[in-house]
């Protein structure tokens, strides 16, 4: 039997490794769209170079898209590149809109033109519900998006929910709730808390500044979400899934459950920097994955504890790691102290 193509855009993000892996072990030949760089850095697929195809593309940049897709000819893409750090999207709001918004668009359009029969998947994100005034969320949820990433989002949730729509695409958006790991990027909120944590206690960093400490999230596991956006695109009708662990916990327990792992009273470390909020925040988001409880059967295996746990295990090792490494290399991986980036 002929093997499913897969194409993942943003492969050489988080979610795009645990994607790639994933597809791998259910025997997909999986093909990744890359940016070009002056240097290729592809850190966390360096351990699937020999297993999977990278194709260069961009997603401000139409011809690329339509040239990828007819050169893979896949069977399912899943569209995961964008701007992803909400801070981010503040200070350049209109490069976040033309990734995360029109680069949707573009895409969708490469698939219509290409093959229609293609089955698309879409990064979409809880960050779209913003302003929530209700708990928890799930597919009928009003959005009320609180950042330009999210209100760019929300340009790509329309789009592919109008493209399903108006010339009959199998395309789906996954509204997805934070999800973690050891290869989330250190600027994000728990990978900032659990390497802080770890070079505490190695004695290389004396303090972590934080901005909203009051801020509450449902934290899931990256290997588990990735199952369910293949799981979403395996279906008989093309549906819209929230996918969450419909727990909800505070960045100040993070903290804590982090620093407590490793003996650690974070009240003696952590300061909260008002200079670190954000213009607008998202105070509060909690996840009702009812809808694909039943109708995917996913459920997520790694529970808040079990994560922390693991992203700090992770980041301890890695740290001893860099100490045994000579001072100049190391000086290039563990660059300056994370109190320093939002
Ligand atoms: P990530 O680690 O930041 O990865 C994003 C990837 O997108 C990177 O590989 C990046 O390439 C690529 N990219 C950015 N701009 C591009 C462009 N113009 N053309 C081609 N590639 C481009 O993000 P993630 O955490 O894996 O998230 C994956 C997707 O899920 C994103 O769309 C994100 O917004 C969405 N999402 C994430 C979460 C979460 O909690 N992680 C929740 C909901 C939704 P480089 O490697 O070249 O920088
Ligand atoms: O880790 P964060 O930066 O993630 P955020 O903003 O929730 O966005 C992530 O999840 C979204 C899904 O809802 C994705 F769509 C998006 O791509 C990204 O993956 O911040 C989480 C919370 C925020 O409320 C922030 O204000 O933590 C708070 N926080 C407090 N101190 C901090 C910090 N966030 C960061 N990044 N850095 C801090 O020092």
């Amino acid at each position: 039997m002929e093997k499913k193509r897969a194409l993942i855009t943003g492969i050489n993000g988080q979610d795009g490794s645990y994607l790639a892996e994933h597809l791998l072990d259910h025997g997909y030949l999986v093909h990744g769209l890359v940016r070009r760089a002056s240097e290729r850095n592809h850190d966390r697929i360096a351990h699937l170079l020999d297993d999977i195809e990278l194709i260069n593309g961009d997603l401000l940049d139409q011809t690329s898209l339509v040239s990828a897709v007819r050169e893979v000819r896949p069977h399912e893409i899943y569209n995961l590149a964008a701007q992803s750090f909400v801070p981010a999207s503040f200070s350049q709001p209109v490069l976040t809109g033309e990734f995360n918004g029109l680069g949707v668009t573009r895409l969708l359009d490469a698939v219509r033109i290409v093959d229609p029969k293609i089955r698309f998947y879409q990064a979409s994100s809880s960050e779209m519900f913003g302003n929530v005034e209700t708990a928890p969320q799930d597919e009928m949820t009003k959005f009320q998006p609180r950042s330009p990433y999210g209100v760019a989002k929300l340009y790509g949730h329309w789009i592919t929910v109008n493209f399903r729509e108006s010339y009959g695409l199998y395309a789906v958006s996954g509204i997805l709730f934070n999800h973690e790991s050891p290869r989330r990027g250190s600027e994000f909120v728990t990978r900032k808390i659990t390497l802080s944590a770890a070079r505490i206690a190695a004695g290389h960093q004396k303090q972590l500044r934080l901005g909203n400490l009051d801020a509450r999230r449902d934290w899931g596991y990256t290997g588990d979400y990735v199952e369910a956006m293949r799981m979403m695109l395996q279906q008989s009708a093309p549906r819209d899934y929230v996918i969450g662990t419909g727990e909800s916990h505070s960045v100040r327990e993070f903290v804590e459950e982090a620093f407590g792992l490793l003996g650690l009273d974070w009240r003696e470390y952590v300061i909260s920097d008002p200079a670190l909020g954000r213009p607008a925040d998202v105070d509060s988001l909690v996840a009702n994955p009812r809808r694909a409880m039943t109708e995917l059967g996913w459920k997520p295996t790694v529970d808040f504890r079990g994560l922390v746990r693991m992203m700090v295990e992770a980041d301890v090792a890695l740290v001893a790691r860099e100490m045994t490494r000579d001072p100049e290399e190391r000086r290039l991986t563990l660059r300056e102290p994370l109190s320093a980036t939002k």
